[in-house]
Order: C-alpha cells, then sequence, then structure tokens
C-alpha cells in the first residue's frame, strides 16, 4: 500500500485528500477541508490564494508522511510572477467583470469559426485568453515574467519549479487539441506572448519535491516528490467516473455542472461550435467533449442569500414541489456573477410567462429542475454532436450527495444514473500519481478499481421523457 496527498481545490471549497492504494484497493480519507471565500476588494473580485495554500500546508502537516502529492483545481485563472518570482497581486476570479465585452475586440481579429478550429475551446467570457486581453494595458502584466495557472502555482510554492500543466493549459483556449501543444500562430495573432507560460508538463511528470521550509513546516519526512496530476479538476474528474466501456456521458457536479463525453479526438464542427461544446484536454490523450452548465452554484447563492439554511431540509421541501412548474436556462452565461440569485431566477421565470416561484423551496425544486434539463439537453447534443451513442449517465463530484439531482437527471436524460464517487477529482488526481509507481496501469485499470472499491448508487428513469421535452420547449419560446 502506498499513500498519496491529493490537493482538491473547487470554487466552493479545498481539500487535502490521503489516498491509500493497493493492486486491488483504493481507500480515500479527507485529511482537511477548508472554505474558499473570493474576497471583492475595489478592484474587483479576488481569490484569497495566501489562505488557500495556507490550506494546503495545514492539509498536508493533517494528511502525514505521504510517497507523492498531486495538485488540482478549477481552471481558466493564473497568478503573475515578477521578475524575482515573487506573485503580483492576488489572482483574478473568473466571475470578475473585467472580461465583459472584451470578447468583440478578439473576436475582430480572430473570428468565432477560426479561434474554434485552432483551439477547439468553447466561448465562454472566462477563459484565459479573455482574461489575458481584458489585463492588456494594466501595469501587473507590464512587470509580469511569468504566468502559472493556479496548480501550478501551488506547485511552485510548494516545489520551487515551475511548469504548465496540459489539461489545464488547454482551458486557456491557447492549446491546439491536435498537436495538443500550444497555438503559436493564434497566440502571435492576439499578440500573447507565450513566453509568460513555463513549459508544458503532462500528468505523470515528475513536479519537484517539496522545499525543506514546506517539509519543515508541514512536519514530513523528506524527500517527498509532487507529481503533475491532470490539474484541472474536471479533469481528474473524468479519469475517475467509473465506467464499464465508453458508451457512457459524465456530468461532473459541483459548483459547476460539467456535462459531455470522453472521445478521442475533438469535434471542431461548426454546428459543434454554434451549440457551444468544448474540447478540453483529458488524460492519456483523451478529449472532454462537454458543455458548461452553472450547476449548483444558483443554489450556492440562493443559500448565501437567505442566510442559514439546512440544505437537507431545502433539499427535502423541494422534492414535494410539484415537478417542471418552471424553469429557467442553466446554461445562460446571465448567471455568472454573484449576487441576488433568488431575485434573477424569479425574472427569468417571468420573462419566459411561467409561474413565478417564491419560497425557498419553490426556487431550489426550479433550479434541479433546470439543471436536470440543462444536463437532459447536454448529454442528448454530445451524442448527436459527436456521433457517440450512450447507454448510462456517470453523475460525480458533490451533487451525488443530492438525490433529488441525480433521479430529475436520470428521469430528464431517460437513462440510468450511476451516481459516484463524490469526491471524483480526488480520486483522479490520487490514481495518476499511483500510476507513477506502477500500481494501476490504464484508464481502463483505473476505472476497474473505482468500480469494485468506489461506493455508487444506480437510478432508474421513471415515467417517460415527454415531460422534459415540454419543458425544453417552454424554455425556447413561443
Ligand atoms: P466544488 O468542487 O466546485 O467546490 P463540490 O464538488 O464540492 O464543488 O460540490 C459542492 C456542492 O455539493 C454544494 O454546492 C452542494 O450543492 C452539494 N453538496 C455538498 N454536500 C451535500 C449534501 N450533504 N447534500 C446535498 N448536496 C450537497
Ligand atoms: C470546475 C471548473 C470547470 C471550469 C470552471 C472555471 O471546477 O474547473 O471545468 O470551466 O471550473
Amino acid at each position: 500500500m502506498r499513500a498519496y496527498a491529493a490537493v482538491d481545490l473547487g470554487a466552493s471549497s479545498g481539500r487535502v485528500m490521503v489516498g491509500r492504494v493497493g493492486r486491488h484497493e483504493l481507500k480515500l480519507t479527507e485529511a482537511h477541508r477548508f472554505a474558499n471565500r473570493p474576497v471583492r476588494v475595489p478592484e474587483g473580485l479576488r481569490w484569497d490564494v495566501l489562505a488557500l495554500y495556507a490550506g494546503v500546508l495545514d492539509g498536508l502537516r493533517a494528511a502525514g508522511q505521504v510517497d507523492s502529492v498531486g495538485i488540482d483545481s478549477w481552471a481558466v485563472d493564473y497568478g503573475l510572477l515578477d521578475a524575482d518570482g515573487a506573485l503580483l497581486g492576488n489572482p483574478v476570479h473568473y466571475r470578475d467583470p473585467r472580461t465583459e465585452g472584451v470578447a468583440e475586440s478578439v473576436l475582430a481579429t480572430v473570428p468565432a469559426g477560426e479561434l474554434y478550429a485552432a483551439t477547439g475551446l468553447q466561448y465562454a467570457p472566462f477563459n484565459t485568453l479573455y482574461q489575458l486581453t481584458a489585463a492588456r494595458s494594466t501595469a501587473q502584466l507590464a512587470y509580469a515574467r511569468r504566468l502559472l495557472m493556479l496548480p501550478d502555482l501551488l506547485s511552485y510554492w510548494l516545489t520551487g519549479r515551475q511548469g504548465t500543466e496540459l489539461t489545464n493549459a488547454s482551458t486557456t483556449q491557447l492549446v491546439d487539441p491536435g498537436t495538443r501543444d500550444w497555438a503559436y500562430d493564434l497566440a502571435g495573432r492576439l499578440g500573447i506572448d507565450l513566453d509568460l507560460f513555463a513549459p508544458l508538463r503532462r500528468p505523470g511528470d515528475p513536479a519537484g519535491e517539496l522545499r525543506p521550509e514546506v517539509l519543515e513546516e508541514t512536519g514530513l519526512t523528506g524527500p517527498v516528490p509532487v507529481t503533475a496530476v491532470a490539474s484541472h479538476d474536471t479533469a481528474s474528474a473524468v479519469a475517475a467516473v467509473p465506467a464499464g466501456d465508453e458508451r457512457f456521458a459524465y456530468i461532473c457536479t459541483g459548483t459547476w455542472s460539467l456535462a459531455g463525453l470522453e472521445l478521442d479526438a475533438p469535434v471542431l464542427t461548426e454546428e459543434s461550435r454554434a451549440a457551444n461544446f468544448t474540447n478540453e484536454l483529458g488524460l492519456d490523450g483523451t478529449v472532454r467533449y462537454l458543455r458548461n452548465i452553472m450547476g449548483l452554484w444558483l443554489l450556492q447563492e440562493c443559500v448565501r442569500a437567505w442566510g442559514e439554511h439546512d440544505l437537507g431540509d431545502l433539499l427535502h421541501a423541494a422534492a414535494e414541489v410539484p415537478a417542471l412548474r418552471s424553469v429557467v436556462d442553466a446554461g445562460d452565461a446571465a448567471f455568472l456573477a454573484p449576487g441576488r440569485m433568488p431575485e434573477r431566477i424569479a425574472e427569468a421565470c417571468r420573462a419566459s410567462g411561467q409561474p413565478v416561484p417564491g419560497s425557498p423551496a419553490e426556487i431550489t425544486r426550479c433550479i434541479l429542475d433546470s439543471l436536470a434539463l440543462a444536463h437532459r439537453r447536454a448529454v442528448r447534443d454530445a451524442q448527436r454532436l459527436a456521433g457517440h451513442p450512450v447507454d448510462v449517465v456517470h453523475v460525480v463530484g458533490g451533487g451525488v450527495r443530492n438525490s433529488l439531482l441525480c433521479q430529475l437527471t436520470a428521469d430528464a436524460c431517460g437513462l440510468p444514473v450511476v451516481a459516484g464517487p463524490t469526491e471524483a477529482a480526488a480520486l483522479g488526481n490520487v490514481l495518476v500519481q499511483a500510476r507513477t509507481h506502477g500500481l494501476v496501469g490504464d484508464r481502463a485499470d483505473m476505472r476497474r478499481l473505482l468500480t469494485r472499491t468506489q461506493p455508487l448508487t444506480r437510478y432508474e428513469p421513471r415515467g417517460g421523457t415527454d415531460p422534459w421535452r415540454a419543458a425544453e420547449a417552454r424554455l425556447a419560446g413561443p
């Protein structure tokens, strides 16, 4: 048995998990969990990256002696370093409004079709490409000599070594999904200096060893290697989908719902671009063909607005509310910004001529019905656009704990849902580390181990999908 620490930073919480792996065993325990609370300062919405780093150190101390450490986090965001290697300011949150209207200037230089052909990425206002364009005339960028994506920044602080992990780099919209290298021509046309990025590294590559100061602070005995994992949390989560064959769709449910397919090659058709599907890079040359759906962010923001509310009670009450009374488009970027979420959801229902949900239970039901409906659309669209039929939908991530959402997703998709594991990103992180020690083989081997060792719940679809089709039509408008 070996022990691996998986640092997994989500938009709502960070955790350090310990995975104990043997040839036929895989056990995950939580060493430490800490809140991830973005902070609004006069210049905008920022990540408190020092608090996150402190949480990582606390977590490593709680984890105890491990054979290796891997880090994954949410995508697209980065820290800038000056010529001395010091961090220039707090990383900007992808929900910061600085990218509003920026896409127009990018698209005036590189039309949307060309951008999709070059990078395979969906349009999302927060893609690193747009963030860098928004930052163009700032003093910070002028002084920056290095850009490190968030997991790479934390890895640098732990080890002193710099690199850019590929799966997360693919979310910058500056990587060519065909060559799996930088899109040099595109970056040149847009005046983006690729020298800012540290050299690419791939999951499984060595990423240094914990610095002596880190060993002292965490009480660990060196050398402790840090291993590059699929550092985009969604890439790690997809690697840990316990699928039996390739005929599956997945939904990674947490702050976001990332719904789609694992493919061997990108889908770069015009139809796919119009449907806003993304081709992010996954483990072992795979493509994560998926759509971003607003996810449980909608509920997180409502709960924040309502103050103290027990999530379990809220979900019980929501289960009693009649189904599909009102739905909103959970893929709409209008819900990206924080604030006033119950009012914004009510306004969207009013604007589409549906009953306006009022109580927290009604609004929660509206959110869960809307997420299930968006899951249905993404799973159906992905199969059609990629020509890749599926028999089952795997739900992983925090939403696994929400049995109502899992059941509604099965109902809406008209397919069985297999829910679990909850901590898929951490498990994918652990398994890539274990692979470097030869404890697991290929992706199929990893998935077999997950299926044998992790608790999974199966939800069969109830009733027909007609009510969901009707709700879809209602959203499409008259
Ligand atoms: P992220 O990694 O994006 O921060 P997670 O995968 O941790 O997100 O998922 C967080 C979400 O999981 C919460 O917003 C909440 O909706 C859901 N969740 C967590 N615990 C429970 C629970 N006990 N019951 C129902 N839902 C839960
Ligand atoms: C989920 C996630 C998702 C990205 C978003 C910014 O945590 O990494 O895959 O699109 O955050």
